[in-house]
């Protein structure tokens, strides 16, 4: 395979995000590769969103560090980090240099994570967002890293995890944190808090998506209670999941699973639109 630079115009988006969904599963899934080239070649291209699944299930466990590709079609790749002086950096990557391009001021507490998402729900990227120790949450634009949003330090005390979903009838992405022991929903364009759950829950790790099929958002905890995005009721709770959890199709029916794991324990999947285990065999 050629590099990249060699096949993509500066300002080809498209091409270049092929070429890199390309490179990521060449040289980290060739199996798959193989298999698509051997079997499979018919099949429609990975969308964005299934690559971006694929990837941050097969990525490393980084919390404080997020990429993202540049707004305007420059070479390269950014990445953002949070550093030890409680800053935010990001860092423009290219063939054999970086340079940092932005940092932020410093900020109330460590960063704990950091995450790219589509705050205004168009399908591209606009937003990175820290949670940090001291339990507040920073929002910045990719377009020029203007402060967008910050929580007040009487919001939460405490966010022991966080992700990014559309979870109501609103086109905006919603950010779904777990703080003080409740589930919130915090609009991604007005930042207003639009949802608190009843019950208190305790993960660390959690996704949303629809993983029962029935075109209704859930939310995945990774101590195993899977809950309606809408009332916040618990739907399922037979198994308590791994550290780690991720969703992705790994069946086959269409509908995404809940895949697990964490420190030394094996891969498990499950199906809860089938309420069982995924028996690989
Ligand atoms: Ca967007
Ligand atoms: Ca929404
Ligand atoms: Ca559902
Ligand atoms: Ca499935």
């Amino acid at each position: 395979m050629r590099p990249c630079a060699d096949t993509v115009t500066p300002r080809d988006r498209t091409d270049r995000r092929r070429c890199r969904i390309l490179a990521t599963l060449t040289w980290t899934l060739l199996p798959l590769v193989l298999a698509v080239a051997t079997g499979a070649s018919a099949q429609p291209e990975l969308t964005y969103d299934e690559y971006l699944r694929l990837e941050r299930a097969a990525s490393g466990r980084l919390l404080q560090v997020t990429k993202f590709e540049p707004l305007e079609g420059e070479t390269g790749m950014l990445m953002a980090f949070g550093s030890n002086f409680n800053a935010v950096h990001i860092y423009r990557l290219t063939q054999g240099r970086t340079e940092e391009v932005w940092k932020s001021r410093p900020l109330d507490g460590f960063v704990q994570e950091l995450i790219v998402t589509d705050m205004d729900g168009d399908g591209l990227n606009d937003a990175l967002v820290s949670r940090n120790s001291s339990g507040r949450i920073y929002v910045w634009a990719l377009d020029g890293y203007r402060e967008l949003y910050e929580s007040l330090p009487s919001d939460y005390i405490n966010i022991t995890c966080f992700t990014a979903a559309n979870m109501d009838d609103d086109p905006a992405t919603e950010l779904v944190v777990l703080a003080n022991s409740l589930i919130h929903y915090i609009d991604g364009i007005t930042f207003n808090r639009q949802w608190t759950s009843l019950n208190n829950f305790e993960a660390t790790q959690m996704r949303c998506g629809d993983v029962d099929g029935d075109d209704r958002m859930e939310i995945v905890l990774n101590t195993g209670q899977v809950l309606d995005g809408l009332t916040g009721n618990i739907e399922w709770e037979d198994y308590r999941f791994g550290v780690w959890i991720e969703l992705l199709d790994m069946n086959g029916d269409g509908v995404l699973d809940v895949v697990t794991s964490g420190p030394g324990q094996p891969l498990r999947a499950f199906a809860v639109n089938f309420q069982s285990q995924i028996r690989f065999q």
